[in-house]
């Protein structure tokens, strides 16, 4: 059952570790305990270096230190691809409510505030309502998913999430017969987020993504609250975002505080900008080139002018078992 807590209420002091979960590579084995010792880990580049050993250290909420005691690791891999190293992952981002660069999310994330916070759940529910973020999930097992993840701008990542499948999480607020699409906001916070009062900036704030209910309820569609064994740094959307693996990478939306479940698709923000270039679905699609640019290769990150490390771009980014939803739709309107 989810427990309704009123609008004003804060969440407590308490509710904050005060040992921080470091996960040095020693520590990462303590926390993940038997099961990570168990399977092999995923390897970098070179032997014998744990995936994870360059993650600084994290203060995290109670209740994800104890999510993360039964944690189900690498409950979906990449195959042996590696793991693009943490510190690209946190130091190349898009994140416009801090900035265009992407440097700015990295310099100006670090100190962002995602204690306590709350999710508004409305529209076609039966159960809506204003809910803590770990009441979100209390009943769900945290999972390691390893993806891939390919940005329209032709660059790409694989990234250990910690998260929980979307779909559990909605079923639990009762989505009405209407419900067809859901509709996510991020936070609209001008102290914090500088780029949002940014003269330059063209997004109307909030940033709006939405999913068809299917895309919404598919398995491989998370919320993510952790990666690389800890909880989500400021710059990569903490404390929630969506991750959508087989579509571009706007798709998933950061530091999500609305979810709403809708009859009318909903417009997401690159399409309201550039709905030439953007549009709602945003499916990985090699033969979909981009207006400007072609869509076929991408650069996996760390790639440098002498080692671009280009590689073809897949269909659906490789998750292929999406493509049942997609049966009757033109993907070349439909983009
Ligand atoms: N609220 C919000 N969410 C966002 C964005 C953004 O600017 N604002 N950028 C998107 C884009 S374009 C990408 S590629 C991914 C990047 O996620 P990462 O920084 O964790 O790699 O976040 C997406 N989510
Ligand atoms: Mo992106």
């Amino acid at each position: 059952m989810l427990i309704k807590i009123p609008p004003a209420s804060a969440s407590r002091e308490s509710d904050v570790t005060p040992e921080s979960i470091y996960l040095s590579r020693r520590s990462f084995f303590a926390a993940a305990g038997g099961v990570a010792a168990a399977l092999a880990l995923p390897r970098v580049s070179s032997a014998d270096v744990s995936p994870y050993a360059d993650v600084e250290p994290a203060q995290a909420p109670a209740w994800f230190a104890d999510k993360l005691k039964s944690a189900r690791w690498q409950a979906v891999t990449a195959g042996n691809e590696s793991i693009t190293p943490y510190k690209d992952a946190t130091h190349y981002n898009n994140f416009y409510e801090f900035g265009p660069d992407k440097g700015d999310p990295a310099r100006l994330a670090g100190s962002f505030k995602a204690e306590p916070w709350t999710v508004m759940v409305d529209g076609e529910v039966g159960k809506p309502g204003r809910y803590a973020i770990e009441d979100l999930f209390k009943e769900q097992q945290l999972e390691e998913r390893i993806y891939r993840l390919r940005c329209v701008e032709a660059w790409s990542m694989v990234i250990p999430w910690l998260g929980f499948s979307l779909g559990d999480v909605l079923k639990r607020f009762e989505p009405t017969a209407n419900a067809r699409y859901v509709r996510f906001e991020t936070l609209v916070d001008h102290e914090q987020m500088k780029g949002q009062s940014s003269s330059f900036s063209l997004i109307d704030w909030p940033y709006i993504e939405g999913l068809r209910m299917d895309e919404a309820m598919h398995p491989l569609t998370i919320l993510a609250v952790g990666m690389y064994g800890r909880v989500l740094p400021g710059q990569n959307g903490a404390p929630l975002r969506l991750v959508v693996p087989w579509k571009y990478g706007f798709k998933s939306i950061k530091s999500i505080v609305r979810i709403t479940l809708t009859a009318e698709q909903p417009k997401n923000t690159w399409q309201e900008l550039a709905p030439d270039e953007y549009g709602f679905y945003a499916n990985v699609n090699p033969a979909v080139d981009h207006p400007r640019w072609t869509q076929a290769h991408e650069r996996r990150l760390p790639s440098s002018l002498f080692s671009p490390n280009v590689m073809p771009t897949r269909l659906f980014n490789g998750y292929d078992e999406v493509a049942t939803l997609y049966s009757d739709l033109d993907l070349r309107t439909n983009y």
